[in-house]
This record gives structure tokens, sequence and C-alpha cells, in this order.
């Protein structure tokens, strides 16, 4: 290792909102306190890069590395890690998990108040940027991960280590998409045996929530989404039912789902990221106990609306990051569920492809062609 001295390699660099990336030479700073350097074995685009990458200044902050769905194995360390060491298989994680909060203490929060999530670039404890182009100018990082680079420094915080056999490909889905998804159902919305479920979108996410309302045993897995290929792929994972809203002429949506269901689904999951989705997902959900549960970034920032009547009648909406998984605790359980046969993670990865290949692959997904497409260095 390079220990205490940057290192050069590629990176791709978005310099432009929604503008082809540009692979360039980068320095990456060594890693100090509780940073650790890891080099990406396989990285792959979760649309919240996406979503990120097409903001214009001055709300989006270019240039930029983005990346958070990534598995790597462990460079150097900072003087204060000891969790990890040179050579361990890491999965980052955008949120942290200090083990030591009172968030992480408790079984009711994944948000760790210790090294607090923030939306701006930098290193999570001190903000400092970790890379430099080829000219000496910053270049900014994206969810205290930027995987799309060959090297990244992540606090240890973010970090969970997985066994070093662990297939790279299928390890870093569970770095952001998968884990959402199945956690959401575990975790977020904890679905019980025979429930209703019904899924806004079925993207990597949308599907993550099929396998998850699968593992739990609902008993009816409606799928929404405007294509049709979708039901087919999301048959794989346990969809059982499925509407196109464009069929629905004279209904909205939400009725078609109270008369499937007698009245509404026990648990909806948005898995889009559209206010007026959000909106139809609350609104298919029962009265009495129906819960509604939100997945990603809006993608417009727009505000919700729902009638507040429709609350008063016992249905709940909530919101989860990371589908409320602890990520040092929880993923290594997820990672035993695909042990024993029991979680797919395979049938997500729709397409693989090198490094050097990663616009092709945000083509691909901007396209709505793939689920996970994966870039390997
Ligand atoms: C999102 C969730 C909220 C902040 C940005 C990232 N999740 C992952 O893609
Ligand atoms: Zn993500």
């Amino acid at each position: 290792p390079l220990t205490g001295k940057p290192i050069r390699c590629k990176a791709a660099i978005s310099r432009t909102a929604g503008e082809p990336l540009e692979i360039e030479e980068i320095e990456v700073a060594f890693p100090i306190d509780w940073e650790v350097r890891i080099k990406i074995l396989c990285t792959s685009i979760c649309h919240s890069d996406v979503t990120f990458w097409k903001l214009k200044a001055p709300i989006g902050v270019f240039p930029r590395i983005f990346g958070h769905e990534a598995v790597g194995v462990v460079e150097s360390v900072g003087a204060k890690v000891t969790e990890v060491k040179e050579g361990d298989t890491v999965i980052p994680v955008f949120i942290s998990n200090c083990q030591e909060c009172r968030d992480c203490k408790s079984k009711k929060s994944n948000i760790c108040t210790k090294v607090p999530f923030r939306f701006f670039p930098g290193m999570p404890r001190d903000g400092r940027s970790i890379f430099k182009d080829s000219k000496g100018a910053i270049v900014h990082n994206f969810l205290a991960i930027s995987s799309f680079s060959e090297y990244t420094v992540v606090d240890v915080s973010h970090l969970v280590k997985i066994e070093a056999g662990f297939p790279p490909e299928k390890a870093c889905l569970l770095s952001c998409g998968v884990t959402t998804g199945v956690g959401a159902v575990w975790k977020a919305a904890q679905v019980e045996e025979g429930s209703t479920v019904a899924i806004f979108g079925l993207g990597a996410v949308g599907l993550a929530v099929a396998e998850g309302a699968r593992l739990h045993k609902a008993s009816r897995i409606i799928g929404v989404d405007l294509s049709i290929e979708k039901f087919e792929i999301g048959k794989k994972f346990g969809v059982t039912d499925f509407i196109n809203p464009a069929d629905c002429k004279d209904k909205n949506i939400s009725e078609v789902i109270k008369e499937m269901t007698d009245g509404g689904a026990d648990y909806c999951f948005e898995c889009i990221g559209l206010a007026t989705v959000m909106s139809d997902a609350f609104n298919s959900c029962r009265k009495g106990w129906g819960k509604t549960v939100i997945l990603g970034v809006e993608k417009h920032g727009s505000p919700i609306s729902f009638s507040p009547a429709e609350v008063l009648w016992g249905r709940t909406f909530t919101g989860t990051s990371l589908g409320g998984i602890k990520p040092k605790s929880d993923i290594p359980v997820l990672i035993q569920w695909y042990m024993d046969k029991e979680l797919h993670l395979d049938e997500f990865i729709t397409d693989q492809m090198g490094f050097q290949d990663i616009n092709k692959a945000f083509d691909l997904l901007t396209q709505g062609k793939s689920l996970h497409n994966e870039v390997q260095s």
C-alpha cells in the first residue's frame, strides 16, 4: 500500500450536469484518522446517481465523482482505524453506522447521529476534499463514497466488512438498491405473512421490495409500472399481479387497487420518486392499518399532497433511507439469506461491462433498459 501517500488512478468525472462522464487521471488523498482508502472491485449505478448527475448548478455540484453502490478492498487505513485492515473486502454504504450513538443503539432508527449524513460533498467528519484532477483542482465526492473511481476514501463508519470470497458483482448490489428494497419490507414496514403489497415502480428497488415481500410470505404482490415487460421480470421476484396505469382509463389506480384487495393494500411502497405517485400509493392503502412507505429521493423536489381525512382513518405514511437497514449488523444477514439460497441477487444483474464503458451503463439505465449494470475495474 501507498500508506501516507496520495495515489494516482483513473476516475469517471462528471463535469457538467447530464453530460457524459469523462475518464481522467486523478489524485486520491491518503486516509487520515477514521478514513479508509479502498480499491473498487465492482460498482453499479443507482438511480440516485442519475438524479444528482442531472441536477444543474447551483443545486448540482460539479465536477464530481458519483457512484455509491460498490464493493472494494482496503488498500490503507487512517491512524484511528482498527475495525478493518489492508486486504479486507468491504461494502461502502451511504448511511453511516457508528454503533455507539443513540440511534445506532436503538432498534427504531438506522440514521446514525455521530457521523451524520450530509448532502454537501466532502468527507463526513471534517468536510475535506479527497480528490484532485490532473490540474490540481478539487473534484467533489458524492454521498461520502464516490465509487466511479479506481480508488476512493471512505469513513470507516460507512463500511461493512464481508467475506473475501463473496462474489463482488453480487456484493455491490447490497450497497444500496437491493438492501433498500428488501429492508423496506423487513424493517420499515415489517410486512407480515399473508399481507397484500402494492409496489409502485418495478425498477431494481421495486423488484427488491417484491423480493422482500416474497421472502416475508406476502399473499399478493401487485406491481404497478408503465412497462408490461417489467411484469415478466417481476414474476421472477414474486410479483403476482400487474397493473399498467395507462390501461386504467376511467378509474384511478387507487380505485383499481382497492377493488383488487377488498379495500386497499396492507402495504404500499413508492419506488419511483415522484410526489404524485407517492399520493397514489397512499390512497391505495386500506383504512384502519394501511401503511405507505416511500423509499427514494423525489426527482423534482415536489411536495406530497394527500387529504388529512385519509390519515385520520388510520393510514400511515412514512419514509425510509436504506430501507431502515443498519449496515453493519443487517447487511451480513442479507448475505446469509443469499448463501442460504433464499434471497435472489443474480437476477438483478442485467449487464456487466468494463469501467471505460461507464457511459454505456448510464445510457442503458436512463433509457430504462437495465436494472443493474455493473462496471468492474
Ligand atoms: C438516497 C437516499 C437519500 C439521500 C441520497 C441517496 N439513497 C440512495 O440512493
Ligand atoms: Zn442508491
